[in-house]
């Protein structure tokens, strides 16, 4: 058995569960007037109710002491002191210091990288207003009017979430941003439909510059600018680029000073806060985005400081620890009733599930307990119409996060009031449910006869017991929406502390990638498809036997 199941604070969480096993929130809430006020805090704009979960003040106590125990704390300094915690890639992990807003120094095997960090953020700024203001042209003196980024995965969700996040922020003018990420030609032939190649900016976000699906579009996009404007030189006024890899952006013809640099020790989906988030200042605006960076900050300075037992990314962790590991409850749904905040579900499933989804701990043995959870979700109130039944009155207890801003951004009759009132509905609906005594009242008040409210209530009854948070935000800004997804990141990072592993690299990508280029090979008929199984071997068959293969 491993350390952790083996542990003290393990076995005393296991002990407490079972003697927990028949307690509702129904008797938690019946017992204890001030329970909204015990399990709740406010971290500058975000407020976290997680009273909705089945949890008493010993439960929480001993969730801390297990963190205490698998040294949090220690992780947590590691990584702000800048050591190597990303074993397997031997790499440091410090996307936090992008949004350093202080004045202290990050140190990278003891040279501080703040120097670098805040000479791209300048660089950022000089472009962006360019190309804002309309200084920096299209290659025939139009002004830019789209910005079109090409990457994937790190270099795509964080950009694509944030600017969909903050449309409405945009100052003064929104330069129109759009994404194309899937190799599927599709997404970019879609996407320059209805483009002007004149006043289109691309941008090249790749880390590596070497990604399939990034590098295919690049060159693709690269093709129809050429082909539009009639001439090779256009490259240098319509392309910028994002990378750790400055040789492979020049042979890519990108001008040296429209190369926005990043370093290894900033994973892809931690990379949002670095030049990789260029697309959101110049859609948004810099100063937009570097209050997404304070408001980051923000919530690293609570992570580093504040008490494990007062800790919102700590405490976050520690709810899923509780429902994964004690509960068996490996699905985790967060629903912003936002909508927009309507990609922020697909950002936080790459940010746990490549981080979290992880089998071997950092000795390099199998675990012998769950790790991460299966993150899904859609806006609210649109899912209500779909998938809440499931959540409601299936039979898989999902433990869910829902978030909502307090305050609206526009000001339309009551559609916000109604947004909050179901989002508050759906928490209470699933906490506590209706029992079956409670659907027969109302089926008889209703006119029913006693016969057929009997066969009708089970129906309508609703079990309750199913855990939720609630994450209020004073209003969605830069500021809150920088604060949330460092919330997220820190608690996938907590978690990934309690289970040894090494949440920072993503080797379950790698086969994948292998086998397509042999696959490509096959399907373009340049190696036999022998190898193959003979799955995969019949479905190339039956692709290459279709006109033009
Ligand atoms: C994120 C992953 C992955 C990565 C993409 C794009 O943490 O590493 O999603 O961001 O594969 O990689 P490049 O930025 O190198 O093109």
């Amino acid at each position: 058995m491993s350390d952790l199941i083996e542990s003290t604070a393990w076995r005393a969480l296991s002990a407490h569960r079972a003697a927990q096993s028949g307690v509702t929130l129904r008797a938690l809430f019946g017992a204890d007037p001030k329970r909204f006020e015990t399990f709740s805090l406010r971290s500058g704009a975000l407020f976290l109710d997680y009273s909705k979960h089945p949890i008493t003040r010993e439960t929480m106590a001993l969730l801390v002491a297990l963190a205490r125990d698998r040294g949090v704390e220690r992780w947590r300094d590691a990584m702000f002191d800048g050591e190597r915690i990303n074993h397997t890639e031997d790499r440091p992990v410090l996307h936090v210091a992008l949004r350093n807003r202080s004045d202290r120094a990050m140190p990278v095997d003891g040279r501080d990288v703040m120097p670098a960090v805040r000479s791209v953020l300048s660089r950022m700024r000089t472009f962006s207003e360019a190309v804002r203001s309309g200084v920096a042209t299209g290659h025939t003196g139009e002004r830019i009017t789209d910005v079109v980024n090409i990457g994937i995965g790190g270099s795509d969700l964080g950009p694509l979430m944030v600017c969909e996040a903050l449309r409405h922020h945009a100052d003064p003018q929104h330069l129109r941003a759009h994404f194309v990420s899937n190799v599927d030609d599709t997404h970019l032939v879609e996407t320059l439909r209805g483009l002007d190649a004149h006043r289109t900016l691309f941008i090249v976000a790749s880390k590596t510059f070497t990604t399939q699906e990034t590098m295919t579009n690049a060159a693709s996009a690269r093709a129809w600018l050429v082909a539009s404007l009639r001439d090779e030189r256009a490259v240098a006024q319509h392309f910028a680029a994002v990378s750790t890899n400055v040789k492979a952006t020049s042979a890519f013809g990108i001008a040296p000073e429209r190369v926005f640099e990043f370093w290894d020790w900033v994973g892809g989906r931690y990379s949002l806060w670095s030049a990789i988030g260029l697309a959101i200042a110049i859609a948004l605006g810099m100063d937009r985005f570097e209050e997404l960076l304070a408001g980051g900050h923000a919530m690293d300075e609570h992570f580093r400081t504040a008490p494990l037992d007062a800790n919102m990314p700590v405490i976050l962790a520690l709810l899923g620890i509780w429902h994964i590991n004690f509960h068996d409850r490996g699905s985790h749904a967060v629903l912003p009733y936002d909508q927009y905040l309507h990609r922020l579900p697909a950002f936080l499933q790459q940010l746990d599930m490549e981080s979290n989804g992880k089998r071997i701990d950092r000795a390099g043995r199998e675990v012998d307990y769950a790790t991460g959870p299966v993150l899904w979700g859609e806006p609210g109130t649109n899912g209500q119409h779909a998938f809440f039944q499931l959540l409601h009155q299936g039979t898989h207890v999902v433990p869910a996060d829902f978030i909502v801003a307090a305050e609206g951004p526009h000001r339309l009759g009551v559609h916000h009031q109604l947004l909050l009132a179901n989002c508050l509905a759906q928490t209470q609906a699933l906490a506590f449910g209706k029992t079956t005594a409670e659907a027969l009242v109302e089926l008889r008040s209703q006119g029913m006869t006693d016969a057929a409210a009997q066969a009708l209530a089970p129906y309508k009854a609703f079990p309750g017991d199913r855990p939720s948070s609630t994450i209020l935000l004073d209003r969605l800004t830069p500021h809150s929406l920088g604060a949330l997804i460092a919330l997220y990141e820190h608690k996938v990072f907590v978690q990934g502390a309690i289970w040894n592993i090494d949440s920072f690299d993503q080797w379950g990508v790698e086969l994948g990638k292998q086998l397509a280029g042999r696959v490509f090979e096959v399907l373009e008929g340049r190696a036999p498809a022998d190898a193959l199984d003979a799955s995969t071997r019949g479905l190339a068959a039956l692709i290459r036997s279709r006109p033009g293969h």
